[in-house]
C-alpha cells in the first residue's frame, strides 16, 4: 500500500492529488482498487444510499452543443416535448418521490445559463416547496450569476449541479459553445453562496484513463471537495453526436467510483445515469467500492432509468439502508 493510502486511513483528507499518482490508482489491479476503496469507503461511510430523483422541468431547446445531450438544438433525438412545467405540478412530483422514499429531490433545466424573470422566480418556488416537503432540493439549470446564486442559497436551496464532464484537454472534443473556465466559475459562485456543489463527469465519451485522471484530479484539488460527485455512464442517445460510441466495459464504471472515493472520502459518489446497461452484479460492486446515491426512478431526463420497485429489491437484497423512512413509506404504499 502507498502512503498516499496510509494517510487516507489517518483520515486526512487531501486536495493535492496528483493526476500520475491518480492514475496509478485507476490503472490498479482491480482487487486491490477494490479493497483500499472499501476500506476507505468503509471508514468514512456508512453503506448509506441516498435515493434522489430527477424531474425535469424544461425539457429540450437548449443552446450548448454538448454532443452526449439530446436536449441540445444541435441534436436530432426525438424527446418528449411538454411546456415548461409549473410549480404546483412539479410539487406534486416531489411529494410522489417522497412516497416513494426518496430524500433528495433534483429539477433540471435545459438551459445554457439562467435567466432572471419569470421562471427564475417560480425556480425560487419550487426550491422553498421542495425544501418545505422536508427534502434536500437541487438544481441544475446552466450557468448562473453571483445573484442569482445568492437567492438560490436565500431559498434554501441544498445544492447545485454542474458537471464538468470530462478533462480540461478532451472537453473541446465535447463541447465548444463554452469553455472549461465558464463552467469553474460558475462553480465557485454555487460555493462562495454557501450552496453545496454537485459536480461530477461522464465516462464513455471517448476519453483514455488518463483523461479520467485528469477530471479526477481537477474535482479532487478543490477545497473543499464537492459534497457530491455524480458519475455517468454515457447513455448513447439516438440523435446526439455520440449516438454510436462504443459501449465501455461495466468494470470501468467500478474503477471510476472506486478512484473517486478513495480521493474524495467524505463525497457522496453518485452512481448516476447508465444504469440500465449495468448488470445487478456490477451496480452491488459499485455499491461496495464507494457509491452512495443513485437516481430513483422511471426516468432521468430524457432517457429511462431501472424502475422504483426494482431498485427497492436490489438495495433490500444488497442489505444497504436507503432512508429511514422507509419502513412506512413501504406500508404507505402497500396500503395504496
Ligand atoms: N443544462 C444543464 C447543464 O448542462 O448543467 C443541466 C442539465 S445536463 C442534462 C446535466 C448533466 O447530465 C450533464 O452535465 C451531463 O454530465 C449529464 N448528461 C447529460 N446527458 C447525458 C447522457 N446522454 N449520458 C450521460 N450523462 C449525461
Ligand atoms: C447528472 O450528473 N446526471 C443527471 C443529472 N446530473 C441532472 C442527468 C443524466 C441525464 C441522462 C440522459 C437523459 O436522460 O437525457
Ligand atoms: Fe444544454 Fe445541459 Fe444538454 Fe449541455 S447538457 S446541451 S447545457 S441541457
Amino acid at each position: 500500500m502507498t502512503d498516499s493510502n496510509y494517510n487516507q486511513l489517518d483520515n486526512e483528507i487531501r486536495f493535492n492529488w496528483g493526476r500520475q499518482e491518480i492514475l496509478e490508482i485507476l490503472n490498479k489491479p482491480l482487487i486491490d482498487l477494490m479493497w483500499e476503496s472499501q476500506i476507505v469507503h468503509r471508514k468514512f461511510n456508512k453503506y448509506n444510499i441516498q435515493l434522489a430523483s430527477l424531474f425535469s422541468v424544461k425539457t429540450g431547446g437548449c443552446e450548448e452543443n454538448c454532443s452526449y445531450c439530446s436536449q441540445s438544438i444541435y441534436s436530432t433525438s426525438e424527446i418528449k416535448s411538454h411546456p415548461q412545467f409549473q410549480v404546483e405540478e412539479v410539487l406534486k412530483r416531489a411529494q410522489i418521490a417522497k412516497n416513494e422514499g426518496a430524500d433528495r429531490f433534483c429539477m433540471g433545466w435545459a438551459w445554457r445559463e439562467i435567466r432572471d424573470g419569470k421562471s427564475f422566480n417560480a425556480m425560487i418556488d419550487m426550491v422553498r416547496g421542495v425544501r418545505d416537503l422536508g427534502m434536500e432540493a437541487c438544481v441544475t439549470a446552466g450557468m448562473l450569476t453571483e445573484d442569482q446564486a445568492c437567492r438560490l442559497a436565500d431559498a434554501g436551496l441544498t445544492a447545485y449541479n454542474h458537471n464538468l464532464d470530462t478533462s480540461p484537454e478532451y472537453y473541446k472534443n465535447i463541447i465548444t459553445t463554452r469553455t472549461y473556465q465558464d463552467r469553474l466559475d460558475t462553480i465557485k459562485r454555487v460555493r462562495n453562496a454557501g450552496i453545496n456543489v454537485c459536480c461530477g463527469g461522464i465516462i464513455g465519451l471517448g476519453e483514455t484513463n488518463c483523461d479520467r485522471a485528469s477530471l479526477l484530479e481537477v474535482l479532487s484539488n478543490m477545497n473543499p471537495h464537492p459534497e457530491s460527485v455524480p458519475i455517468n455512464l454515457l447513455v448513447a442517445i439516438e440523435g446526439t453526436g455520440l449516438e454510436d460510441n462504443q459501449e465501455i466495459d461495466s468494470i470501468e464504471m467500478i474503477r471510476m467510483i472506486a478512484t473517486a472515493r478513495i480521493l474524495m472520502p467524505n463525497s457522496k459518489i453518485r452512481l448516476s445515469a447508465g444504469r440500465e446497461k449495468l448488470s445487478k452484479e456490477a451496480q452491488i460492486l459499485c455499491f461496495q467500492c464507494g457509491a452512495n446515491s443513485i437516481f430513483y426512478g422511471d426516468e432521468l431526463l430524457t432517457t429511462s432509468n431501472p424502475s422504483f420497485q426494482s431498485d427497492r429489491k436490489l438495495l433490500k437484497e444488497v442489505g444497504v439502508s436507503f432512508n429511514k423512512d422507509f419502513d412506512t413509506c413501504e406500508k404507505t404504499l402497500s396500503s395504496l
